[in-house]
């Protein structure tokens, strides 16, 4: 049974307990979804999984509910990934993309744009951010694609890359430069459904850990002026808010990896004798889990902190988003990989709990940030705050 301990503390009110209590049920009866390694499988399960996650109505905190004015609630978004991070990978991601696929509208999006959460919510349609570019990952006030103003519209230009849900999604939020000024204050963002005309997939791409991923091409797809989510040049502005609330649920993701690293390693060492005595007699073994018990539990403290912040009225938590998603990314890391050693070779074996972990975890030190990019953030807003 994982540690459910964290639950009590005070950053916590009762619907978020129930919430946990409910979802930890569901997902022993719903997960995982078993599929292949191919594209078409992981497509197919992705899709499955946001139809029966939208069915059991679990797809509901991940975007504003245009009918009733209460914002996010992060750290139901966090509890929410932990808990199906702890149970299925592909299942975390499904759910998660829903979110940040739609953050911008949730969070600058106007009403007529906000009618596509009804959809996104109960899991009838799929949604994907698209912001990165080839040559513009970690920077990116550098994006080069382009939206040129014409008549009553935009006309969107360029190739974004390593796009969640891209081949799968049925609206993408897309950033562009639109040139009212050089670098940052020059992009917006525009939400641009799926089936518009000179949006392809240009490229699927397979990871380590298979999700869905794509290149996409945008060869002169027209939007209308309507379709802007946000104010023109004020698409970095939405780009950053919508990844202050979301990079602490990719914390809460790595969490979940590690609680189950934790919770595997736990039944290893006392179900397995060597030299005549369980393992965790051994106090090195000991030591391994005292170690992965201590960074689990400091990771927690540091993603329910950034979504209790938010939650209770923070206007920015870009400095406790970034230290949640560095610290329990790089710990989650380390936890797995001591799981993977007090399971001898079968850490390895593939299809091995522990070995699937291994390779889930790798990505989430890159996407929303790197872990070195959170180290810019959070240095630049400790010297912001100390002058
Ligand atoms: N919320 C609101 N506004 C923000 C902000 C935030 N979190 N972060 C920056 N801004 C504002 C700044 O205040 C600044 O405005 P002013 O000039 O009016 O003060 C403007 O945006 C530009 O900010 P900054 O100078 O810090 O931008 P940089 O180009 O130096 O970029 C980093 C900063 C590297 C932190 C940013 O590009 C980043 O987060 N990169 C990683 C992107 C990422 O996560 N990619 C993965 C894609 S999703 S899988």
């Amino acid at each position: 049974m994982p540690d459910r301990s964290f639950l009590s503390w005070p950053f916590f009110e009762d619907r978020h307990r129930d919430h946990a209590a409910r979802l930890e049920d569901w997902c022993a009866k719903n997960l995982p979804v078993a599929h292949g390694h191919g594209i078409g499988d992981v497509d197919a399960a992705c899709r499955e999984l946001v139809r029966r996650l939208g069915e059991g109505g679990w797809l509901l905190p991940t975007a504003v509910d245009p009918a009733d004015p209460r914002p996010l609630d992060v750290r139901t978004l966090c509890i929410t990934r932990e808990t199906l991070a702890r149970h299925d990978g592909l299942a975390d991601f499904a759910f998660a993309m829903q979110g940040l696929g739609t953050g911008a509208i949730s969070l600058f999006g106007t009403h007529a744009q906000q009618e596509w959460l009804a959809r996104t919510r109960r899991g009838a349609a799929l949604s994907a951010f698209a912001l990165s570019e080839p040559r513009s990952g970690s920077d990116v006030a550098n994006m080069e694609m382009e939206a040129r103003r014409d008549g009553d519209g935009y006309v969107l230009s360029g190739e974004k890359t390593w796009i969640s849900n891209g081949g799968i999604a049925d609206l993408y939020c897309v950033f562009a430069r639109t040139g009212e000024a050089p670098g940052a204050k020059g992009i917006s963002c525009f939400l641009v459904p799926a089936d518009a005309p000179g949006l392809s997939v240009a490229e699927r791409l397979e990871v380590v850990a298979p999700h869905p991923l794509a290149r996409l091409a945008f060869d002169r797809v027209r939007v209308p002026a309507a379709a802007m989510i946000g104010a023109p040049g004020g698409g970095f502005r939405v780009a950053m808010s919508v990844l202050d609330t979301f990079r602490p649920t990719v914390g809460s993701a790595a969490l979940g990896f590690a609680r189950r690293a934790l919770d595997e390693s736990i039944a290893r060492t006392r179900d397995r004798e060597l030299f005549g005595a369980p393992l965790f007699d051994l106090q090195m073994v000991q030591g391994h889990l005292a170690d992965m018990a201590l960074d689990v539990d400091a990771a927690a403290l540091l993603v329910y902190r950034a979504a209790w912040a938010k939650d209770s009225g923070a206007a920015r938590i870009t400095r406790e988003a970034a230290m949640a998603k560095l610290f329990a990314t790089d710990r989650a890391q380390d936890v797995i990989d001591r799981a993977v050693q007090l399971h001898g070779g079968d850490g390895v074996r593939k299809g091995h709990i522990v070995e699937s972990l291994y390779r889930e975890i790798r990505a989430l030190r890159i996407y929303e940030g790197a872990s070195d990019v959170q180290k810019v953030v959070i240095a630049r807003q400790t010297m912001g705050a100390a002058s």
